[in-house]
């Protein structure tokens, strides 16, 4: 069908919306509460567009075309409604502009300038609301929340959780936990992708930037910093460089400048949880214990099953996430090395995540000590280099210390969905054949989808696999699973949708363009190492030499794995 926008004639399918159509267009129609792929709610009206032929105003995300119509996106009535609903959003918003975490990069802020806001017009009562800053991983300011409903939308409809909601009536409505209740007593599983999609300041991580300058600045303390694999792909954003460019050494400086005394790499202890990963899957096969095995890497996974599936709890791998291996390495077999007291280490995870900072707290993940003492995320480094002074682009690019620093191209791929699948079939195969797979490239669990699955056959064993990320496609399996039904070997899961490249610690806005990059730029990384497989890495062979022995053995059980039991 055709319609007009702004006079000139384009063509329209039916069924879509005014918005749809002038996107593709290149007009771009100014939004709050939409969010593509998830139902419109058309909440803030930030959208309106003018229907001629019909003389009024609609919120064009929820307006479907029709044949003929006559759609202006710019008029004065447009622009004066569009002005009046952001006058209006202000009214009942905190005038803090100065002090938010969103200062600079808040869509409301952004709107405000946009269409020439210059006062507080309307002054009077504004809602209440109480600060939640009880969980370990967020922060909720409900007097900053615009009730667009994305947070809530993620909640059900991506994660299949439901921690929020909106509740009261009138004035009062609210986006909160049921009963008003803080974060920390519902089943929210901290992934945060509710933070990435909030487009002011509602939402945000629980800060552990002061924490960690502290042990900066504390000569008693050595500071060791480990960089995840999804870190390196997306931090660049937030200095003005391309979605994907990998910035791996210009971290590695950027921390050393910061006063970091040593720089190791999550990286390496992917391969380490891969050599583990491995064996355990290996031996769950050969000695029929509980199947199909599913990753225990993403501590909102984790979560979500203790909340929700309590009863599958044994088909958890027992291996630590890697950022933990990695702590529980750096605190002995390295402070043994270099005869260091462990409890004068600071171990700092920079993480794309920020259910980590939950994990990082848990019993299960520490004896005497924690393995990680704080976790901070993609944008809160950044803050922190911002901080320094350091122009992030022009720093060298560094390598990372030795034995923790060393990685191949399996560990990399972690940062992507699928890549902890890819990367442990990789050495699953040459645990149980003492070769390398032929092809390394495994395209089957590659891509964007929220499942993929394939089977591969290793020594006459057919192993079904799959990769599921966005917690919303993982039921149907777990149902599965409960009734007996699963023919799985192995699954990987990702509480967040494509994975940690799209962690809830990543820099904001996240958008399908960027996430495609910065998972091209993964796959880049690993095809670019000169070993693509953990079990060549040398510095993990001299790691089971000198102090763990094998994998699977009782030291690696004892610091390498662990066991949820909530
Ligand atoms: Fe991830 Fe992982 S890949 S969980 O997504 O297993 O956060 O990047 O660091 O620990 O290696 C996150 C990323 C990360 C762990 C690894
Ligand atoms: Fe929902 Fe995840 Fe946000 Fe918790 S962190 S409220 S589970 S979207």
């Amino acid at each position: 069908m055709n319609i007009t926008i702004n006079n000139i004639e384009v063509w329209a399918n039916p069924g879509e919306t005014v918005l749809e159509v002038a996107e593709r267009e290149g007009i771009r129609i100014p939004t709050l509460c939409y969010l593509k792929g998830f139902s419109p709610t058309g909440s803030c009206r930030m959208c309106m567009v003018e229907v001629e032929d019909q003389g009024r105003l609609v919120p064009s995300c929820a307006f479907p075309v029709y044949d003929g119509m006559k759609v202006k996106t710019n008029s004065p009535e447009v622009r004066r409604a569009r002005k009046t609903i952001i006058e209006l959003l202000l009214a009942n918003h905190p005038q803090d502009c100065l002090v938010c975490i969103r200062n600079g990069n808040c869509d409301l802020q952004s709107l405000a300038a946009e269409y020439g806001v210059r006062s507080y017009r309307y002054v009077g009562q504004r809602r209440k609301g109480k600060l939640d800053l009880a969980s370990p991983s967020i922060e909720r300011d409900p007097e900053k929340c615009i009730l667009c409903g994305r947070c809530v939308r993620v909640c059900h409809e991506m994660q299949n959780v439901g921690a929020i909601d909106l509740i009261n009536r009138g004035f009062n409505s609210t986006v909160a936990p049921a009963m008003d209740r803080s974060l920390n007593t519902v089943a929210c599983v901290y992934c945060g992708q509710c933070i990435v999609h909030c487009p002011v300041g509602a939402l945000r991580e629980k800060s552990d930037q002061k924490r960690v300058w502290e042990a900066i600045n504390n000569t008693d303390k050595l500071v060791v910093a480990q960089i995840a694999p999804a870190v390196r792909v997306a931090i660049g954003e937030e200095f003005g460089l391309q979605p994907g460019e990998i910035v791996t050494g210009k971290i590695v400086a950027a921390l050393r400048r910061m006063g970091v005394d040593t720089v190791f790499d999550t990286n390496f202890a992917a391969d380490l949880t891969i050599m583990e990963e491995a064996n355990e899957l290996i031996e769950r096969i050969t000695q029929k214990k509980t199947l199909p095995m599913i990753t225990s890497c993403s501590p909102g996974w984790v979560k979500y099953l203790e909340h929700f599936y309590p009863d599958l709890m044994d088909h958890l791998s027992s291996c630590k996430s890697p950022h933990e291996m990695e702590g529980a390495m750096i605190k002995s077999y390295y402070a043994r090395k270099m005869g260091i007291n462990p409890e004068k280490i600071f171990v700092v995870s920079v993480m794309p995540c920020i259910a980590k900072k939950f994990e990082a707290q848990r019993p299960e993940l520490g004896k005497e000590f924690q393995d990680v003492d704080a976790v901070i995320t993609t944008r809160e480094l950044a803050r922190m280099i911002r901080v320094a002074g350091l122009d992030f682009s022009r720093l060298p690019d560094e390598g990372f210390d030795d034995p923790l620093g060393e990685s191949t191209g399996a560990g990399a791929i972690f940062g992507a969905a699928g890549g902890v699948m890819e990367a442990a079939l990789r050495t699953a195969h040459y645990m149980m054949t003492g070769k390398d797979m032929p092809v390394i490239d495994f395209s089957p669990i590659r891509g964007l989808q929220g499942v993929k699955e394939s089977t591969v056959e290793i020594n006459g064993i057919k192993l079904k696999v799959a990769a599921v990320s966005g917690l919303k496609n993982i039921d149907v399996l777990l149902k599965d699973m409960q009734a007996g039904k699963s023919e799985y070997h192995f699954i990987e899961v990702m509480a967040c949708p494509n994975g940690c490249i799209n962690g809830g610690g990543q820099p904001q806005p996240s958008t399908p363009e960027k996430i495609q990059k910065r998972t091209e730029a993964i796959y880049k990384i690993d095809k670019r190492l000169p070993k693509r497989c953990s079990h060549h890495n040398q510095s993990i062979q001299k790691l089971y030499q000198e102090f763990l022995e094998k994998p699977g053995s009782h030291t690696a059980h004892d610091l390498l794995h662990t066991h949820y039991t909530r």
